[in-house]
């Protein structure tokens, strides 16, 4: 199956001149690339299992050793790695380096308890400001442009990600960060930013404000490089007509480095995978199987050049394609499609990881019962999110005081334990539908 041909192709009136970051790895022969694979991972395998105890056990555990994989070809005797493996040996247990050898922690969006964190070595963060650069020369980025980043600064990957891709391109830099819209275009206006690099809905938000503003006549944007979040091609449509750009996907997440995993190039269809770090399986996530390339699956990488933090064969639970179709831009490098949903309960809102384990942590130690429905939706292109919470007889009340002084209360925990505000409504005893089998928990409206 060619997932390609499915996503329907956005307009295209101009050709910009796009360009290679590291053209001999961009556009490898299938041979040298399978070499550079299979070298690197028994590598990795190594430095795995010689570092990291957990690891080494795990390994154990299933009756391999580092010298039973020759190559690509062994990598199913390894096992899977899964978030709850790295929330089990929180913080230090999957670092691979000595701490005095990393440079840089990084983490991932969310608040539960326990996140996730990354560690990176000064080569790791090289590389994955390589990564990053492709992503950039791809969508035509040089040293003449203006790359405008309003992805998040801090633990969160998008925005350190970009800013030393954009560097290493040679490119002017403006290191926004998120929020203050306002702000955001005047830099862009007065100081002419060409490539727009942050989630795609603010992109769209971003794209209604300067019309509100009335100086869509002033910026100067070419390109926009957008991720971290599902968004659909009629997104991709409506932000490229609003804003008279280009507008590409880019795909990532902290444990395996960042953003810049993969990247779209002028073709639109799919990302390009750079495969010579980050080598890519799909399973059947019931049952851990390999599918051929063309299944849909769950979407599993082994990080093959990384120092501090090599995770291997680890389960990204996003649900997607993989295809070696030929590119019309020329690169070899394997395609993924845009992911499709996941195969474990997480939502992204916003930009910020939601597990709806999280909100009935909040209720229960609140004094609620479970019965709570998320629901989640994408207006003018931004997420909505309600919680809505059934009290119990005891707890009803017809004071609306009382009622919204409840609300506030838990809107504040739920604050707290997520990172971002849902709107909390307290609803009637039963009157949240029961189900006969497993409680729908979530109702997610977004069309992506
Ligand atoms: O979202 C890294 C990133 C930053 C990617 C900037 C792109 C741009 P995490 O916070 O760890 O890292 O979230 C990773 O986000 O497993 C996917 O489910 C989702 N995701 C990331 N990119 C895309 C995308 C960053 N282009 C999780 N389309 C991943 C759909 C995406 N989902």
């Amino acid at each position: 199956m060619n997932f390609a041909r499915s996503l329907s192709k956005a307009v295209k009136e101009e050709v910009i001149a796009l360009g290679y970051y590291q053209e001999d790895m961009e556009r490898a022969s299938r041979e040298t690339m399978r070499k550079l694979q299979d070298e690197r991972l028994v590598k990795t395998v190594k430095h795995a299992y010689d570092n990291i105890p957990y690891y080494r056990e795990k390994m154990k555990e299933k009756g391999v050793e580092p010298g039973d994989v020759r190559g690509t070809e062994d990598i199913r005797k390894l096992p899977f790695l899964s978030k709850e493996d790295l929330r089990e040996s929180y913080p230090y247990g999957f670092l691979a380096k000595p701490l005095s050898e990393c440079v840089r922690i990084q983490s991932t969006s969310g608040t539960t308890g326990k996140r996730v964190v990354a560690f990176y070595t000064q080569n790791d963060i090289e590389l994955w400001e390589e990564c990053c650069a492709r992503a950039i020369a791809a969508v035509g980025g040089t040293k003449e442009d203006v790359v405008h980043v309003c992805y998040g600064y801090g633990l969160f990957t998008g925005g350190p990600g970009l800013n030393g891709g954009s560097h290493k391109v040679g490119s002017l830099t403006l290191p926004m960060s998120s929020g203050n819209s306002e702000r955001q275009i005047q830099f862009m206006t007065d100081l002419g930013s060409t490539i727009l690099c942050c989630t795609p809905s603010y992109a769209a938000f971003l794209a209604e404000s300067i019309h509100s503003m009335g100086v869509r006549d002033k910026i100067k944007l070419k390109a926009g490089i957008f991720g971290a979040e599902a968004w659909s091609e009629e997104m991709r449509r409506d932000i490229e007509r609003n804003l008279g750009i280009r507008a590409y996907d880019i795909y990532g997440l902290t444990e395996i480095s960042g953003p810049g995993v993969s990247f779209e190039c002028e073709e639109q269809m799919g990302m390009h995978i750079n495969e010579d770090h980050f080598f890519p399986e799909i399973i059947d996530p019931e049952t851990g199987e390999p599918l051929p390339f063309g299944e849909k699956g769950e979407l599993v990488f082994s990080c093959i050049t990384k120092e501090a933090f090599p995770l291997l064969r680890y389960r990204t639970r996003d649900i997607c394609v993989l295809s070696r179709d030929e590119c019309s831009c020329g690169r070899t490098l394997v395609k993924m499609s845009k992911p499709m949903g996941r195969s474990d309960d997480m939502l992204i809102i916003r930009g910020v990881n939601v597990f709806p384990s999280q909100i009935e942590t909040v209720l229960m130690n609140a004094g609620y019962p479970a019965n709570y429905q998320i629901i989640v939706d994408r207006v003018k292109h931004t997420d909505t999110f309600e919680v809505q919470v059934e009290m119990t007889p005891e707890m009803f009340s017809d004071e609306v005081r009382e009622l919204s002084e409840r609300e506030d209360e838990l809107l504040m925990s739920m604050r707290n334990m997520l990172g971002i505000s849902p709107r909390v409504t307290l609803v009637n005893p039963r009157s949240i539908a029961r189900s006969e089998g497993k409680a729908v928990r979530v109702i997610d409206k977004r069309k992506v």
